[in-house]
């Protein structure tokens, strides 16, 4: 895929479009919400469905000329449901925030209360956080994981549970390393008679694949993003049983949006189709085995794992036991300058802000769609810890960054002959 037409027509856009190729290509992305979509996800993501106004939901639409676009959003459907196992899903929420808006939107009223996961301790901004219409809009209280072990405090989440009476609990998170007892999340909500939302943004294709537990048919409502572990077009996903289909689909169009993005809906088809494909299993479990030996590596030289460790796609890192003098920021710009792309985030118990937390995330998602493995991943642990031992150090920093290139030249990011 080339972009003569926007190089021929827009030179400055064509800059910028073949700038971020080769950042994507030169560098290691480990932010964990990332992944390298196929070339044929971006294809159908590009396609003329751009142009399609579809209000409405297959077979309902209020405007004419649009028998492709249901036939395009019904595979997504159909797709989607075959890979969660769910009675109803909607594919049009433009991402994983708005599909919590749509949620909240079919069964809250505003000044309704949230109990969600604290944004330092792993949740996610549309959970309820006072920056985010969420926070604004519905009464938010917090539950935590166990400063001690780093776990989900489920005990604690279910005592706030009874003391508040939420209307809705969230699980679900975008910076927590171990798998979750959906079970003791919907057992909480039952108790209160509030609803449960599980927000499987990061590890839709993690439980696609059966390597993550799976909150679909436990939690009343699942709620995701598409273009994370589950590599399809870029957007959000909500799955319910029938008894709330009607709600949310009214709560997304025409309550929370208007026209559907169908060149995105194209893209989740597709993509949700190369998860049904039997390697898609293979690709699933190596991400998680290589967030382990990504893990293992760290720890070995001496950096402290939130919670000790990872189930999943990601790893947290506290700083502040290894490094007392270092913060997330410094490391996460030095590695950026070093072609290793990941985030600072806080951790914990954080005790600097939001801008300069004392931890890393690191992923492994599309790294792995890049072909790495376990000891390539222990590779690149090794890299990251001789950046955060130095860094200030730019010697340093370069001769990582000469290993970066030749593991991004021994891993290419997109094969070319790719059918
Ligand atoms: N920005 C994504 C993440 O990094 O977790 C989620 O919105």
């Amino acid at each position: 895929m080339g972009y003569d037409r926007v190089r021929r027509r827009d030179p400055a856009v064509a800059d910028a479009l073949d700038g971020e190729r080769a950042r994507q290509n030169d560098t290691l992305a480990m932010i964990a919400s990332e992944n390298h979509v196929s070339q044929t996800v971006m294809e159908a993501q590009s396609s003329e469905l751009t142009n399609n106004y579809a209000e409405g939901y297959p077979g309902g639409r209020y405007y004419g000329g649009c028998e492709y676009a249901d036939d395009v959003e019904q595979l997504a459907i159909d797709r989607a449901k075959e890979l969660w196992g769910a009675d109803h899903v909607n594919v049009q929420p433009h991402s994983g925030s708005q599909a919590n808006m749509g949620v909240y939107l079919a069964m809250l009223e505003p000044g309704d209360k949230i109990l969600s996961l604290d944004l330092t301790h792993g949740g996610h901004l549309s959970h309820g956080h006072p920056a985010n219409f969420a926070g604004q809009v519905y009464d938010v209280s917090q539950y935590h994981v166990d400063p001690d072990t780093g776990y989900i405090d489920y005990e604690a989440m279910r005592e706030k549970a009874e003391e508040i009476k939420p209307d809705i609990i969230v699980s679900g998170f975008s910076a927590y390393p171990r798998d979750v007892d959906w079970e003791r999340f919907q057992a909480a909500a039952d108790a209160v008679g509030a609803y449960h939302v599980a927000d499987i943004a990061h590890t839709t294709g993690l439980v696609a694949a059966g390597v993550h537990s799976s909150p679909v048919g436990i939690a009343d409502f699942v709620t995701g993003s598409t273009h994370k572990t589950i590599r399809s077009g870029r957007g959000g996903i909500i799955m319910c049983d029938e008894e709330h289909a009607d709600d949310v689909d009214s709560a997304v169009f025409p309550g929370a949006q208007g026209g559907p993005l169908l060149h995105n809906i194209a893209g989740k088809a597709v993509g949700f189709g190369e998860a049904l494909e039997p390697g898609f299993q293979d690709y699933a479990e190596q991400v998680v085995a290589n967030a382990a030996a990504l893990g293992e590596r760290l720890a070995e030289h001496g950096l402290e794992l939130v919670s000790g460790g990872t189930d999943t796609h990601l790893v947290l890192v506290d700083l502040r036991p290894s490094h007392p003098d270092t913060t997330g920021k410094e490391v996460e710009e030095a590695l950026e300058d070093a072609g290793i792309v990941l985030n600072a985030n806080t951790v914990p118990g954080e005790s600097r802000s939001a801008f300069n937390p004392s931890g890393i995330r690191a992923g492994t998602p599309a790294l792995t769609t890049r072909g790495f493995d376990e000891a390539a991943c222990r590779e690149v642990a090794d890299l990251i810890v001789e950046v955060v031992d130095d860094p200030d150090d730019g010697a340093v920093r370069h001769r990582v960054r000469d290993r970066v290139d030749e593991l991004t030249d021994r891993y290419p990011l997109y094969d070319e002959s790719e059918p």
